[in-house]
């Protein structure tokens, strides 16, 4: 399901300024990442779904979930970059404590992420 054609620039570049946490419903999978210590978690799928992965520190390479990731939650303290390449390249999405969301198959962020660095603030 989530692997479907990319929408073109037009409107990728308006989705620039439209953020996507939102609330996780009630039957999310979000319970796999509790709010506890340092933890960056990640989903295949969007609505947290699919294969899971959590860390707990920077991650220059993002290993089984490189280029997969739709959902993903911040459940620290501190800010989490998540990055479009590898070692912390690319564009970045900056991502608040202790939020979570996904992005829909057709932003041109899903399935972008290839590392992740957890800031000390
Ligand atoms: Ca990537």
């Amino acid at each position: 399901m989530k692997k479907l054609t990319r929408v073109a620039t037009g409107a990728a570049a308006v989705a620039l300024t439209s953020i996507v946490m939102v609330a996780p419903p009630a039957s999310a999978d979000i319970v796999q990442c509790p709010n506890s210590g340092q933890r960056a978690c990640a989903w295949y799928n969007a609505n947290y779904t699919g294969s899971f992965g959590a860390w707990s520190t920077s991650q220059t390479f993002l290993g089984g979930f490189n280029d997969a990731i739709s959902s993903f939650g911040n459940r620290g303290t501190t800010q989490i970059g998540w990055f479009f390449d590898a070692g912390y390249g690319g564009e970045r999405f900056l991502q608040n404590p202790p939020d979570y969301g996904h992005f829909s198959a057709f932003d041109y962020r899903n399935d972008k992420f290839s590392s992740l660095f957890i800031y000390s603030f």
